[in-house]
């Protein structure tokens, strides 16, 4: 019999992954954090039994949560990654040079243990402009100083220690931590999975009331639930489908020649949803 992961996302459908061998497995006071050797998709981190990244394709939500708020901005310098442990967003983020500061606030420093010792390629811990705090990021947006240029929710799935940031007062503190031309990007589920809708459409309804401009755009990620994702993208007045977006685009080659996924027809090309996706947050 075949060592197998199997995430079921409606009743009895699922995804499955290939596994060698168990590598790290955590309970800490939040959740259960694993870490398995797959067949074909290198290391894959769970937490309490969901997916949240695998070596081989965790390039595509990273750049993507990432590189939409970043572009967005039109000169990002101070940056907060709630959440976001395992160091892909952060390290997406650090490749801009306007890039002064990063916090990183992540409740569970069991997510940091795991991805150093099991997904090098993914953090850069060092980065002397990286602040890793291990704190309640709810309680972190809700006490802000000094705001952030751009804020980004790259939190896990809405159940246990995420639930709260799918909440309009969480999206209220971010507003109020953003800069006056702040801009703000989330993770925000799977548009396959209807136990998800009740979540987006709370996100969604809030960024709107809260917001100048929300847009929802998406990615395709394999080894999440039925591999289509969703993200927002909300801002104080910047337009992420402007011309200026282009622009910055296309004045950082270097910095685009190291990406995987995200291009500007990419950028451009995930604001664009199917009627379905549409009417979930309508
Ligand atoms: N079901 C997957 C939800 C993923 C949210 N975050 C992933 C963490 C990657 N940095």
């Amino acid at each position: 019999m075949p060592l197998q992961y199997n995430e079921y996302y409606n009743e009895q459908t699922g995804l499955t992954i290939g596994l060698r061998k168990l590598l790290f497995a955590k309970r800490s006071d939040y959740q259960l954090v694993e870490v398995y050797e797959t067949d074909t998709w290198g290391n894959l981190m769970t937490i309490d039994g969901m997916v949240m990244l695998s070596e081989r394709d965790e390039f595509v939500y990273h750049e993507m949560i990432s590189h939409v708020a970043m572009f967005t901005h039109p000169n990002p310098k101070r940056v907060l990654i709630i959440g976001g442990g395992d160091g892909g967003t952060a390290r997406e983020v650090l490749k801009h040079s306007s890039v002064e500061h990063v916090d990183m606030v992540e409740i569970d420093q069991t997510v940091v243990e795991a991805s150093k010792l099991h997904f090098p390629s993914v953090g850069d811990f060092d980065n002397p402009n990286l602040n890793v705090l291990y704190e309640d990021g709810i309680a972190f947006v809700k006490n802000v100083k000094d705001p952030y240029d751009v804020i980004i929710i790259d939190g896990s799935d809405p159940v246990g220690p995420a639930e709260g940031l799918f909440e309009k007062d969480f999206y209220q503190f971010c507003l109020d931590a953003l800069t006056e031309d702040g801009v703000l990007t989330a993770q925000t589920e799977s548009p396959w999975v209807e136990s998800y809708y009740p979540s987006m459409k709370k996100v969604f309804t809030a960024l709107d009331e809260l917001f100048e401009i929300s847009k929802m755009y998406l990615s395709y990620i394999p080894l999440y639930p039925a591999g289509m994702w969703s993200m927002a993208c909300a801002t104080k007045g910047e337009d992420p489908l402007s011309s200026d977006v282009t622009k910055r685009i296309r004045s950082n080659p270097d910095l685009l020649k190291t990406l995987n996924y995200y291009n500007k027809e990419v950028h451009f090309g995930a604001f664009a949803l199917p009627n379905f996706v549409k009417r979930i947050v309508e």
